[in-house]
Formats: C-alpha cells, sequence, structure tokens
C-alpha cells in the first residue's frame, strides 16, 4: 500500500508540522510546539551555526598520601605515579565481586603492568601477592568524609558544577541555546563490561585533548583546548551533529559528545523512530503473509531467510550485527545463530512444535526460552540442521546484510529494531486499553508497570535483583504488618464508639462514630497504597523497565494514557525522561493511536 512505501525525508517532516489537528485551539501549546516544527533543510545539513566550548576533562591524578602504603609480598612499596594510579583504580573497586573474577583479574594485571616501569615489572610478578587493602581504606575514609561535608562545602561544590554547567553545559545551535548532554569526559577507570565481558577488567585510558575531534562552525569561536595542550582535529561538518568525538581504547569504538535528548535534533530523530514503526504496523500483514509464502519456497536462501525473519518478528530477536566494533565476546543474533543454540521439541500427538533457544546475546546476556512454532517454522529448522555439527551456522544461506538489505526492500527504514519497537508499542498500547478505569491511582500505576514490564519481558530486558532487594521488601513488610495493627486498633475503636453511642445517643458520640470511620477509611487506603507498592516492587525483581520505556515504547502512548486517565507525568517519567520525551509531552493528544 502507499502508506508502506512513502518514508522520504520532507515527507515526514511534513507529518512532523501537521501531526495535531487540534493545535489551532491551542495558544499555549503552539508556542511550545513550534520548537519542535521548524522547517528543516533538506540537503542533509543538520545546523548552519554551532558554537560550543568544548568537553570538559576529568580531574588529573591526585597521588596518595605517602602515609597509604601498597604491600607487596607483605612489604610496603613505593609505586611511580603512573602505576600507582592504575593501581588505585583496582583498590577502589576490592569490595566489588569484579576483582575476585579470573578474567577480570588477568586483563587488569597485563594492563597495569604496562604502566610500571621496568623496576617494578621486574618486582611485581603476581597479582596475588598485591596487598591494595590501605588504598581502600583510605578511598572509604574519603568517601566517608564527604558525606559528613558542612552544609557549605557541599553548597560550593554544587555552586562550581553548576558554573561548569553553564559555561560548558550548553551550545548554540543555529537559533537555539541547547542542553548538551554528556559535556563532561568519563575519568579513567577499569573497563566492566555486562554479562561475563571478555574484556573486563581492561585499562580505560584518560582522554586527553590531543585524542579529541572538535566539530564546530567556521564562523563560530572555536573552543579553546586546556592551556599547553592541543585538538586532535578541528572540522566543520554540518551533516553530523556531535559537537566533539574521540576512540576510546577497550573496544575502538569513537564516543561522541552530543546535544541533550531533550533537544530539538534529538527530540526528532526520536519522533522519526516511531513514525517508522508505525509505518511498519500498516504493513506488517503484508510482511507475514510473505514470509509465510517464503517458506514453501523452493530456494534454501529464500526459506532461512524467512524463518529468520519470523524470529525477528515473534521473539523481538536482534539481526545480529550489533557487536560493538572491536567486541570479541562470542554473542550472537538472529542471523549468526549456531546449531547449538536451539534445540528441536517434536510432540506429534499434541500438534504442538517447541524450539528452545539459549544464547548469548548484546552485550552476553543470556537469552532463554522455549517457544511453540508453526509446522511449517519447525519442519524447516530440521531441514537446516541436517548433516550439520553443533559449531554451524543454523542459517548458513543467509548473514546479516542479506536480512538487512531483504528488510529495506520489504520497507523503507525497516530494521529488525523496528519490530522491536513496534511490537513493544503495540503491546503497551493494548495492555493499558484494558485498564479499569475506576481503579485508584496506585492502581492504574501498577497497571501501567505492569504492561511496561510485559514489554520488558518481551525485550529480554531481565537484570540481576538488586542488593538491597531482601531488605528493601522487608521494610516494606515492616510498614505494611504496622498499618495492618493500625486497622484492627482503628476497627477496635470504632466499635467502642458505636457501642458508646448506642448507650447514649447524644451527637457528640455520633461525631466520635464518624470520626473513627473516616479514620479507618484513610489507614485502608494507605494498606491499599503500601501492598500495591510491594507487588509492583516483587513483580520487577529481576526485570529492568528503564531500556524499554527509553527505547522501545512509543513516549506518546504513556502520555496520552496520563491525559486520559488524569495520571500526573511524574508519576510514569522521571525528570530525566521527561526532558528526553518533551515533544512527545507537547505533542501528544489524550486519544493519540500508535
Ligand atoms: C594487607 O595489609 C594490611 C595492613 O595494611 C593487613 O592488615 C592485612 O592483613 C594485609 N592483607 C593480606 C591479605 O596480607
Ligand atoms: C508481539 O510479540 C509477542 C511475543 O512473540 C506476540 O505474541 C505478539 O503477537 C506480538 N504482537 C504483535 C502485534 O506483533
Ligand atoms: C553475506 O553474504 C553475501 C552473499 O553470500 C556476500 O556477498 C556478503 O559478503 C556476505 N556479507 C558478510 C558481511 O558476510
Ligand atoms: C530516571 O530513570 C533513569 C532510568 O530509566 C535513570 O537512569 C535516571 O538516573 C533517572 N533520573 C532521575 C533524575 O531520577
Ligand atoms: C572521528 C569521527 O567521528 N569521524 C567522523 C566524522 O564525521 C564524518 C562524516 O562527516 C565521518 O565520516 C567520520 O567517521
Amino acid at each position: 500500500s502507499a502508506d508502506c512505501v512513502l518514508s522520504n525525508e520532507s515527507v515526514l517532516f511534513t507529518c512532523f508540522r501537521t501531526s495535531s489537528p487540534k493545535r489551532r485551539q491551542k495558544t499555549r501549546k503552539e508556542q511550545k510546539e513550534r520548537k519542535w516544527e521548524e522547517e528543516r533543510s533538506t540537503d542533509g545539513s543538520k545546523w548552519r551555526f554551532l558554537e560550543h566550548k568544548g568537553p570538559v576533562f576529568a580531574p588529573l591524578y591526585e597521588p596518595m598520601p605517602d602515609k597509604v602504603k601498597f604491600y607487596y609480598d607483605g612489604k610496603p612499596m613505593k609505586l611511580s605515579a603512573p602505576a600507582e594510579e592504575v593501581a588505585t583504580f583496582f583498590a577502589k573497586m576490592l569490595d566489588h565481586e569484579y576483582t575476585t573474577k579470573d578474567i577480570f583479574r588477568k586483563n587488569f594485571f597485563k594492563d597495569w603492568r604496562k604502566e610500571m616501569t621496568s623496576e617494578e615489572k621486574t618486582k611485581i610478578t603476581d597479582l596475588n601477592k598485591c596487598n591494595f587493602s590501605e588504598m581502600n581504606e583510605y578511598f572509604k575514609a574519603q568517601s566517608e568524609a564527604r558525606k559528613q561535608m558542612s552544609k557549605e562545602e557541599k553548597q560550593k561544590i554544587k555552586e562550581e558544577n553548576e558554573r561548569l554547567l553553564q559555561e560548558y553545559g550548553f551550545c548554540l545551535m543555529d537559533n537555539h541555546k541547547e542542553r548538551i548532554g554528556n559535556f563532561r569526559i568519563e575519568p579513567p577507570g577499569l573497563f566492566r563490561g555486562r554479562g561475563d565481558h571478555p574484556k573486563m577488567g581492561m585499562l580505560k585510558r584518560r582522554i586527553r585533548p590531543e585524542d579529541i575531534i572538535i566539530n564546530c562552525s567556521k564562523d563560530s569561536k572555536h573552543p579553546k583546548p586546556p592551556p599547553g595542550t592541543k585538538w586532535k582535529e578541528v572540522r566543520h561538518d554540518n551533516k553530523v551533529t556531535w559537537l566533539a568525538s574521540w576512540t576510546e581504547n577497550i573496544q575502538g569504538s569513537i564516543k561522541y559528545i552530543m546535544l541533550n535528548p531533550s533537544s530539538r535534533i534529538k527530540g526528532e530523530k526520536d519522533w522519526q523512530k516511531y513514525e517508522t514503526a508505525r509505518r511498519l504496523k500498516k504493513c506488517v500483514d503484508r510482511i507475514r503473509t510473505q514470509y509465510r509464502d517464503d517458506w514453501k519456497s523452493k530456494e534454501m536462501r529464500i526459506r532461512q531467510r524467512a524463518v529468520a525473519l519470523y524470529f525477528i518478528d515473534k521473539l523481538a530477536l536482534r539481526a545480529g550485527n550489533e557487536k560493538e566494533e572491536g567486541e570479541t565476546a562470542d554473542t550472537v543474533g538472529c542471523c549468526s545463530l549456531r546449531v547449538e543454540h536451539i534445540k528441536l521439541y517434536p510432540k506429534m500427538d499434541e500438534q504442538e512444535y517447541v524450539v528452545e533457544f539459549d544464547f548469548l546475546g548484546k552485550d552476553s546476556i543470556r537469552y532463554y526460552n522455549k517457544i511453540p512454532v508453526e509446522k511449517r517454522v519447525f519442519k524447516n529448522l530440521q531441514l537446516f540442521l541436517e548433516n550439520k555439527q553443533p559449531e554451524d551456522d543454523l542459517f548458513d544461506r543467509l548473514n546479516t546484510s542479506i536480512l538487512n538489505k531483504h528488510l529495506q526492500e520489504l520497507m523503507d527504514g525497516l530494521t529488525a529494531k523496528v519490530f522491536r519497537t513496534y511490537n513493544a508499542s503495540i503491546t503497551l498500547q493494548q495492555q493499558l486499553k484494558e485498564l479499569a478505569s475506576d481503579d485508584s491511582l496506585p492502581a492504574k500505576i501498577l497497571s501501567y508497570n505492569r504492561a511496561n514490564r510485559a514489554v520488558a519481558i518481551l525485550c529480554n530486558h531481565q537484570r540481576a535483583p538488586p542488593k538491597t532487594f531482601e531488605k528493601s521488601m522487608q521494610n516494606l513488610q515492616t510498614k505494611i504488618d504496622e498499618k495492618q495493627n493500625q486497622l484492627s486498633a482503628a476497627r477496635k475503636q470504632l466499635k467502642a464508639a458505636k457501642a458508646d453511642h448506642k448507650a447514649s445517643h447524644d451527637d457528640k458520640s455520633k461525631k466520635a462514630v464518624e470520626l473513627k470511620r473516616k479514620a479507618i477509611q484513610r489507614i485502608e487506603e494507605q494498606l491499599m497504597k503500601l501492598q500495591v507498592q510491594a507487588t509492583d516492587r516483587e513483580e520487577n525483581k529481576q526485570i529492568a523497565l528503564g531500556t524499554s520505556k527509553l527505547n522501545y515504547l512509543d513516549p506518546r502512548i504513556s502520555v496520552a494514557w496520563c491525559k486520559k486517565w488524569d495520571v500526573p507525568i511524574e508519576k510514569i517519567y522521571n525528570k530525566t525522561q521527561r526532558e528526553k520525551f518533551a515533544w512527545a509531552i507537547d505533542m501528544a493528544e489524550k486519544d493519540y493511536e500508535f
């Protein structure tokens, strides 16, 4: 259909400008929306004028006081400044599980040795003989001292941060003063990585001005590097939106300083992403019909492509090319699945065909799922597995570039990620529709979080239960028990008051009964709120809601839902999230449909 193909940028921008038919009546809203709908150039340039002050570098290393000793093999040893600095990174993490992991220790030690003098290198040959505990104590004491700081000292730090924010945290892009996202460069340290990352423990180098490429307009005041240093390069490229970039040493990936998510340019990009997902909504039926037909194709490559596409659609799998450059972890996506990653369970009598997936996905997060599939998919998988070894590719006639090319042909701008965004958003919308209208506010929020959780589970956004989980649940339970005691006490009081009233029949005792009734009602409400909170927290134990909320759920669905049910937006989005979704908060009406 025509809806399926239109997508060039100018068309999108037109949609952006006309997306809200009601706005003629709303002047304040009109004002707000203007920011999102300015005419954009169509030659691919992102700005005409860009001026900023460059990044803020991490503070320089301050050597340990002499009294804080490092011990090797039981004897104190003074380290050279570079070796000492890297040792402190490890010392700071001593209480963390990471420092007990073999890979972490091995990587750290290897990189640490590179910073040592040759003398140190000869002497320090075994990490197990290193004693960092005094350094660790020192940092703990420092962090304790920071907590104990006086109000005035805290205020001074706050003011200094504010000064840095005012000086470096904003740029001028065309006619707007815009917040910069991450203008502070991360300090050096040890790489952690998620899951069992093979590079954990490696030294994340200090970034210097000589590593930085600056991007700004020719006719702007160029940012000055710190005294005595130079930038790597200053360029003027208005086809990109970053202000500064450098290459980090762990994965070799390029890092950028960009505008804050609340900026117009980011909001527009975010908006486009969800518009693409909405276009998929219109052609997903056609795409599904086609891949079903393709399961019967004479050509093996087409059958494989069609089964892979089915997994991407049904399971929200990643395509398989999202590995960070240089990443060596053995992680896979749909196209790179191997024979060993799936198991087939035929159950002939029940007519049910089940596939079990078990592999490491992005960031080494385990993906495990056992799902029923259609017979034809199952038969195809059996065919793909014939005469293969466990380490062979499941889809030997397919790779990520072939699949992505095919997706492009199906719909302009289509990627595996669009399926995720589409399914996540539509799932949220459906779940929210099932909500009862007479629910109390806490119950509404619980339902919202449940809908959000359904999506997070779909996208495999797991987390380890937070360390403080049991403790905080206990605290909550104590509060609930107290409330319950309070409630039974209040009920007894009501009973007594009623008896009183029965005996005396006067106004005073009547009022007393009323007051007791009100008190009970109040306590019941408080109790319910606590119980809802406990349910919410328990259900959330192993699920990370943030990722889907930030990246896969069309924020207009949530905003519209809040408007429709009178739920304050603050209950759904915190401050950072509200900034990122400013465009949606401004645009979405309560009847918005994804
Ligand atoms: C490390 O050094 C501290 C003294 O600074 C000492 O109390 C501790 O026992 C030492 N730890 C080991 C494992 O030798
Ligand atoms: C979203 O994914 C789930 C899980 O596979 C699936 O059951 C559901 O049909 C999908 N919904 C849509 C609208 O694609
Ligand atoms: C994917 O397969 C095609 C066709 O076999 C081949 O031309 C292409 O180089 C492959 N791409 C990658 C990244 O392996
Ligand atoms: C808001 O939530 C996100 C998680 O989605 C978190 O990373 C961020 O720190 C929170 N911001 C504030 C201001 O609480
Ligand atoms: C280091 C870096 O980010 N370089 C990029 C700058 O922008 C151009 C496009 O304008 C890219 O080609 C570079 O890779």
